[in-house]
């Protein structure tokens, strides 16, 4: 099926990954990875590293004329800032007379700094936050866009917004369809589909910034077009939905998933929290809501699958935390090279990439095949015996 791995350090030659398990037969290209690697590092409130990049893919293997071959699929992005950073990062070990860079030893709270020093016996801090980074998301972003192109091919399209930075929120958005949705958060500067809540979260982030801090807030992704059937309730770890949460809660920073009413069904009897049936006439079964946000029994039901995630503020704060120097354990304020103030906007497309990735096991899973016409004739076939699978 459809799996893979990342590698690659922050401030290193390049990032990587490898895909296995799609199916031949799919377009291919760099430019459509290339547009999704754009709009992670974009965003207000990003740091000065993006400034550095341009993120951007090559692909290495797997494809030939545009089209996958059904073999491993290798994508490498290289890191612009590594030409300043080959002294410190060197892969060889240092030569006779040359100077070793300083060990980093006072770790960020909340950050990965401290326990991954512990846990791997690192005597410097670079040697966990070069991996712990979150740059390694442009991976995930580039495995997340191929995993797109597949689901595309059968209408699924994912799109994301933000809901809130901080101390501002956005109303809900109901009734959008993709495109309206796709449009409105692409516009603004923070992907905020409200206008007036994007104009206050700018301020918020300058305000941020001046004071030498950083901000968290939530993101909504929206699945539009996926059919009734992936995920199974028959064993906890085909669950769509508890898949769809492990995969966001990966992402750094995450501290909290939910789905369709989240937290909220907790407050309300269950009149107020199930989605009733009806018949729409041509188009089948239908429900008169959708607050299960596209998931019932770990499985999808073919309704606009909504999911949102919580982010931390950035741990690497301007304005340094109170913590200890390892090598002394004297009192020290935190490491701090430079930091983004708010990277919730690119978290949002790090989300969609997340949510991709799952649902294309997922479909792969249900209607898998070795080459992309194959897939197509066993969804097709599906659909067939359930039409608002193929209608949605
Ligand atoms: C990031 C690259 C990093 C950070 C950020 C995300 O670049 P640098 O470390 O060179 O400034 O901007 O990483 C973190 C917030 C973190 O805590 O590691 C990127 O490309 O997304």
């Amino acid at each position: 099926m459809f799996r893979f791995l990342t590698g690659g350090e922050s401030h290193g030659p390049a990032l990587t990954a490898i895909i296995e398990g799609l199916p031949a037969g799919m377009p291919l290209l760099a430019e459509p990875v290339n547009d999704q690697l754009r709009r992670r590092q974009g965003g207000y409130g990003r740091g000065a590293r993006q400034k550095i990049e341009t993120d951007t893919v090559e692909i290495l293997n797997g494809v030939r004329f545009g089209r996958t071959l059904g073999s491993p699929v290798t994508m490498l992005v290289r890191n612009r800032d590594w030409e300043n950073w080959q002294g410190r990062m060197r892969i060889e070990p240092a030569e006779e007379g040359m100077e070793e860079p300083a060990a980093i030893t006072v770790p960020r709270p909340g950050h990965a700094d401290w326990v991954g020093m512990i846990k791997y016996g690192h005597p410097d801090l670079r040697n966990v936050l070069e991996r712990s980074s979150a740059r390694n998301t442009a991976t995930l972003v580039a495995v997340g866009a191929v995993a797109r192109l597949l689901l595309v091919e059968f209408g699924i399209r994912i799109v994301s917004h933000v809901t809130r930075i901080g101390s501002e929120a956005a109303p809900a958005v109901e009734g959008m369809t993709a495109d309206e949705l796709y449009e409105k958060a692409e516009a603004s500067p923070v992907r905020c589909v409200d206008e007036g809540v994007s104009e206050r979260i700018v301020a918020l982030i300058d305000g941020a910034k001046r004071r030498g801090d950083t901000l968290g807030g939530v993101f909504e992704v929206v699945t539009f077009g996926l059919p009734v059937g992936l995920g199974s309730y028959v064993h906890w770890d085909k669950r769509i939905d508890g898949r769809l949460a492990m995969a966001l809660m990966s992402i750094n920073a995450i501290k909290g998933v939910e789905i369709g009413m989240g937290f909220g069904v907790a407050e309300v009897p269950g009149s107020q929290v199930h989605d009733a049936f009806y018949v729409g006439g041509d188009a089948g079964v239908q429900r008169l809501t959708n607050r299960a946000g596209g998931t019932e029994g770990g499985i999808t039901n073919g309704e606009p699958l909504v999911i949102r995630a919580a982010m931390k503020p950035i741990a690497t704060l301007m304005r340094q935390l109170e913590s200890v120097d390892l090598s002394t354990r004297e009192a020290k304020p935190a490491f701090a090279e430079r930091s983004d103030v708010c990277a919730v906007p690119a978290a949002a497309v790090i989300g969609e990439a997340m949510v991709g990735i799952t649902l294309a096991q997922a479909f792969l899973e249900k209607f898998g095949g070795d080459s992309l016409d194959e897939v197509r004739r066993n969804y097709e076939g599906f659909a067939a015996t359930y039409h608002n699978a193929a209608e949605k």
